[in-house]
C-alpha cells in the first residue's frame, strides 16, 4: 500500500491484500472456504450472527417480541466471528452472501433461511403481527424508513467508517465525501425526528429498530474511534432524544448484549439459548466460573 498517484491497470487482480482491518477475510469471490455444519437449538428460530449493527437489529427484534408476550418468538443466538467463519459451508448455505446475520425459520413443517437483516426484520414481523403496520399509509411509511437504511448505512459503515476508522492511511478526499454524506444522512434522520417520536411516526417499529443500532450507535459515541466528536453528533438533537429512549428500553439494552464478544464482559452474552442466560451466561459469570476469558 503506498500513497502514490494510482493509475488503475486494465483489468483489476488480486494481486495483493487490500490493506486496513478486516484486510485478511476481504477476498473477490463468494462461496465457502471450508466445510462446517451449524449447530442447532431447540427454539423455532436458529439465529447465526455477531453483535455489530446489522447483527444487533435482530437480536433487538427477537428480544421486543418476546418482551411483547410472543411466545413463538423464541430463539437460539449462535455466534458467527466474522473472520473467517462466514465462509463455512454451513453458513453459505444459509446466507450465499457470507454476511451476518442470517436466520433459519424452523417454526413450521420445513425449516427455510432468511438472509439480509431487512429481510429478515419483516419476515418476523409479519409472522407475529407485530411492529409493521398491516397497511396503508403507516406500512409504507414504516417500510421507506426500514429501506432508507438498508441503503444508507453501507455509506456510513461501508464508507465513512471504513475510511476514518479502518483505512491503511487517512485519505482526505474519502473522509470528506463520506463524512458529508454521513452528516447528510444524521440531518435527515433529525428533521423526521423533530416531528415524530419514534422514525415512522407515533409507533415504535421496526425501522426504529433498524436505524438505531447504526446511526443511535454513532450518536451515543459507540462506533468508528471519536467519530461522534468529528461529526458533532450532539447537535442532532431530536437524534439525540430518540437515541436515548430507544437506548433505555430494556428488551434493545438486552438484544445488543447477544452476541457480544467486546467490551465489558457483563455486557457480552456471546449465544442466548435461554432467557435465563441474560442471569446466568454473560461472560463475566463465565469467566468467574472457568477462570479464562
Ligand atoms: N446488507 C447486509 C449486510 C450485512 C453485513 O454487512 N454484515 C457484516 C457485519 S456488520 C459481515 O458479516 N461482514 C463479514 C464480511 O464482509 O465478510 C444485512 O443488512 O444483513
Amino acid at each position: 500500500m503506498t500513497d502514490a498517484p494510482y493509475t488503475p491497470p486494465k483489468v483489476w487482480t488480486w494481486n495483493k491484500p487490500s490493506g486496513g482491518a478486516f484486510a485478511s477475510v476481504n477476498r473477490p469471490i463468494a462461496g465457502p472456504t471450508h466445510e462446517k455444519e451449524l449447530p442447532v437449538g431447540k427454539h423455532p428460530f436458529q439465529l447465526y450472527s455477531l453483535a455489530t449493527p446489522n447483527g444487533q437489529k435482530v437480536t433487538i427484534m427477537f428480544e421486543e417480541l418476546l418482551a411483547a408476550g410472543h411466545k413463538g418468538a423464541d430463539y437460539d443466538a449462535w455466534l458467527i466471528r466474522i473472520d473467517g467463519n462466514q465462509f463455512g459451508s454451513g453458513f453459505v448455505e444459509i446466507n450465499p452472501n457470507s454476511k451476518i446475520p442470517a436466520l433459519v425459520d424452523r417454526s413450521g413443517d420445513k425449516p427455510f433461511r432468511v438472509f439480509e437483516s431487512g429481510a429478515i426484520l419483516m419476515h418476523l414481523a409479519e409472522k407475529f403481527g407485530a411492529f409493521l403496520p398491516k397497511d396503508g399509509e403507516a406500512r409504507a411509511e414504516t417500510l421507506s424508513w426500514l429501506f432508507w437504511q438498508m441503503g444508507s448505512a453501507p455509506f456510513l459503515g461501508g464508507g465513512f467508517g471504513h475510511f476514518y476508522a479502518y483505512a491503511p492511511s487517512k485519505i482526505e478526499y474519502a473522509i470528506d465525501r463520506y463524512a458529508m454524506e454521513t452528516k447528510r444522512q444524521l440531518d435527515v434522520l433529525d428533521r423526521q425526528l423533530a416531528n415524530n417520536e419514534f422514525i415512522a411516526g407515533k409507533d415504535y417499529s421496526i425501522a426504529d429498530m433498524a436505524i438505531f443500532p447504526w446511526y443511535g450507535g454513532l450518536a451515543e459515541g459507540a462506533i468508528y474511534g471519536d467519530a461522534a466528536t468529528f461529526l458533532d453528533v450532539q447537535s442532532y438533537k431530536n437524534l439525540q432524544r430518540w437515541t436515548k429512549a430507544i437506548g433505555a428500553r430494556p428488551a434493545v439494552k438486552r438484544g445488543r448484549m447477544v452476541n457480544r464478544t467486546s467490551g465489558d464482559p457483563a455486557g457480552q452474552l456471546r449465544e442466548r439459548h435461554d432467557a435465563s442466560d441474560f442471569e446466568t451466561s454473560t461472560q463475566d459469570k463465565i469467566e468467574a466460573q472457568t477462570g479464562k476469558a
